[in-house]
C-alpha cells in the first residue's frame, strides 16, 4: 500500500496523517474541535441537525474508493484530515527551486506568504456554509436537500484541512489563525470573510446552483494551482480536496441544466414560442430563461473577482518562491520559469479594453482565470444545447470579462454583459436589464416552498436523471428529525 494510503477511522479525527504519533498537533486539533462544533451549530445549515442525512463521507484517500454512503446526522459526520497519497521522489516543477526535492516543511523565507494563501483559502470554506446556512429551508426537493448538506459537510472538511496545515507548521501564530477562521462570518460588518464573493447573499436555490457552478469553479482552479506547491502537505491535501470538489460543481451544473429543462418543458406544453416574454413563463411557475441570465451575469462576476488582479506581484512571488503554480503546470511544456515569457492581457486603456502583452510571471491571475473561464463555457455550451433541442432561439452566454467588476484593471469599468462600452449613467439605467432586480429577486423567492416528500420536485427544476449513490427515485435522502 503506497504511504499515506492506510486511513486511522477510530480517533475523534479520522486521519492519514499519523495523528496518534503527533501528541502536539493531537492536542492542537482536539482543543479547536469544540469550537469547530460550535460554529457549524451555530452558522452552519439551519435546523436539520438531529435529521438523519443520507451523506457520503471520506473513507480512504484511494481513487477508486475513498467514501462511504449512510445516514449520518450532520454534527456526527467524520470530518477528518486527508491527504492524497505521497508521489515517491516528488521534485518541485516550477520557479526558482525548480527540480529540488519537494518541501516537508516550510522554508523560513516562505512561511508568511504561505499563510496568507493557506489563510485565504480556509476563509473561504466556512464562507461557503454561511452563505448558504437558510438554504434547507426551501429546498425542492429531498435530493437537492441532502445535496447542499453534502456540499456543505465538505467544505467544512475544506476549513480542517487548511486547519491542519496552519497548526502543524505554523505553531503559535497557525493556531491564532485557526481560531480567527471560527470568527469571522459572511457578511458580518466588522468581522467579514476576506474575499469580497463570500460576503454576498446566497438568497435562494438558483443563487445556489450558480453558486456551486461558478465559484466552487473557482475552489477548483485555486486548489489546483495550490496541488503544484512545492510544499509537498499542501500538495497531498489540495490533491485530496479536488477529489470532493467535482461533485460541487456537479450539483451546480445539473442543477442549472434541471431548471432550463424544466422551463423549456413548461414553455413548450403551453405554447409559448419567445422565451424572452417573461410575464407569460412566469406565469407557468418557472424560471424564465432572461432572469437566469442575469443570475449568471452577476454570479459570473462576482467569481471574477476571486482571481484578483490581472498582473499581480503577489502571484508572480508566489509562483517563483515555488508556493502556487499555473492550472496544470505538470501539464505545461515551457520551461517553468517565465522569466523572459510574456502572456496576452485584457487591459482598459482609455475607455477601451485591448489585449497586451505582460510578462507572463505577473500575470498569472489573468492566465488562471483565462483556464476557468474556457471551463465555464463548456457547462453553458451544454445549457444552450438543450435549448436549442426544444427549438428555442435562444442562448446563454458568460457576460464579458469586464462586465460590473470590483476587482483588477475593469473595476467599475461601464461595460455591458454584450461587451459594449456605455457611460455611467446609461450603465446605471440599464442596471435591471443586466443584474438581478428586486422584482426578479421577489418573483424567485415566490417559488421557494419546501417541497420534502420522496422522490417529489418543485414545479420549476426537473428530476435528475438519477439517484445519488445509484437510489431509486423516491429514496428517503433526508429523515427528517420528529
Ligand atoms: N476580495 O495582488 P492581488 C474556494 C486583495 S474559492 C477582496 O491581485 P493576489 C471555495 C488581495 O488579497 C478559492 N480582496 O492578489 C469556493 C491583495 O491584498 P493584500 C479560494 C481581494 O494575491 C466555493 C490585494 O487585493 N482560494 O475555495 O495575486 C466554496 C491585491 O490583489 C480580492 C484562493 O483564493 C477579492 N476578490 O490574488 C468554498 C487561493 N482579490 O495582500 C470554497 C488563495 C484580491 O495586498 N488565494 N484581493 O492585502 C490566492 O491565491 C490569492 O490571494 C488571490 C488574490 C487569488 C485570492
Ligand atoms: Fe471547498
Ligand atoms: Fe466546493
Amino acid at each position: 500500500m503506497p504511504a499515506g494510503t492506510q486511513v486511522d477511522y477510530d480517533g475523534l479525527i479520522p486521519n492519514n496523517i499519523g495523528l496518534n504519533a503527533d501528541p502536539a498537533l493531537r492536542r492542537a486539533l482536539e482543543t479547536w474541535h469544540p469550537g469547530y462544533i460550535d460554529w457549524w451549530k451555530g452558522s452552519g445549515p439551519a435546523g436539520f441537525q438531529d435529521s438523519l442525512v443520507y451523506l457520503r463521507t471520506a473513507i480512504g484517500v484511494d481513487p477508486e474508493g475513498w467514501a462511504r454512503f449512510g445516514f449520518v446526522k450532520m454534527p456526527d459526520y467524520r470530518w477528518g484530515i486527508l491527504l492524497a497519497p505521497a508521489v515517491e521522489g516528488r521534485r518541485i516543477g516550477f520557479g526558482a527551486h525548480k527540480g529540488e526535492p519537494a518541501w516537508q516543511d516550510v522554508p523560513g523565507e516562505y512561511r508568511a506568504a504561505l499563510r496568507r494563501l493557506l489563510v485565504i483559502q480556509g476563509d473561504t470554506e466556512p464562507a461557503s456554509v454561511e452563505q448558504q446556512r437558510h438554504l434547507g429551508a426551501t429546498a425542492p426537493s429531498l435530493y437537492d436537500l441532502r445535496n447542499l448538506f453534502q456540499v456543505n459537510v465538505e467544505e467544512g472538511r475544506h476549513l480542517w484541512a487548511m486547519v491542519y496545515l496552519l497548526q502543524k507548521y505554523f505553531g503559535r501564530d497557525g493556531r491564532e489563525e485557526a481560531e480567527d477562521l471560527l470568527r469571522r462570518r459572511s457578511g458580518d460588518p466588522d468581522a467579514p470573510r476576506m474575499l469580497g464573493a463570500f460576503n454576498e447573499a446566497t438568497p435562494d436555490w438558483l443563487s445556489f446552483f450558480l453558486f456551486t457552478f461558478f465559484t466552487d469553479r473557482d475552489g477548483k482552479m485555486q486548489l489546483a494551482a495550490l496541488a503544484q506547491s512545492a510544499f509537498d502537505p499542501l500538495s497531498r491535501t489540495c490533491r485530496f480536496m479536488l477529489t470532493e470538489e467535482a461533485h460541487h460543481m456537479f450539483v451546480g451544473d445539473t442543477g442549472i441544466q434541471r431548471i432550463v429543462q424544466r422551463t423549456l418543458e413548461a414553455m413548450r406544453a403551453a405554447g409559448i414560442d419567445d422565451p424572452t416574454d417573461t410575464d407569460r413563463v412566469r406565469a407557468l411557475g418557472v424560471i424564465d430563461l432572461p432572469t437566469l441570465q442575469r443570475k449568471m451575469n452577476l454570479h459570473f462576476s462576482l467569481t471574477l473577482d476571486l482571481f484578483g488582479n490581472e498582473l499581480s506581484s503577489n502571484a508572480a512571488n508566489a509562483y517563483t518562491a515555488g508556493l502556487k503554480g499555473r492550472y496544470r503546470e505538470d501539464k505545461i511544456d515551457d520551461d517553468h520559469l517565465l522569466r523572459d515569457a510574456t502572456y496576452p492581457v485584457l487591459r482598459w486603456r482609455d475607455g477601451v479594453a485591448a489585449i497586451e502583452p505582460a510578462p507572463a510571471l505577473s500575470a498569472l491571475n489573468m492566465r488562471l482565470r483565462d483556464d476557468y473561464v474556457a471551463e465555464c463555457e463548456h457547462g453553458v455550451a451544454r445549457w444552450n444545447k438543450a435549448i436549442a433541442a426544444a427549438g428555442y432561439d435562444f442562448r446563454l452566454i458568460l457576460p464579458h470579462v469586464g462586465f460590473n467588476r470590483r476587482i483588477g484593471a475593469f473595476a467599475g469599468a461601464p461595460i455591458a454583459p454584450d461587451g459594449a462600452v456605455l457611460d455611467t449613467a446609461a450603465w446605471q439605467a440599464r442596471r435591471d436589464a443586466f443584474l438581478p432586480s428586486a422584482a426578479d429577486g421577489a418573483y424567485i423567492e415566490s417559488l421557494m416552498r419546501p417541497v420534502a416528500v420522496p422522490g417529489q420536485y418543485a414545479p420549476w427544476i426537473a428530476p435528475p436523471r438519477a439517484g445519488i449513490d445509484n437510489k431509486p427515485g423516491d429514496f428517503e435522502y433526508v429523515r427528517m428529525a420528529e
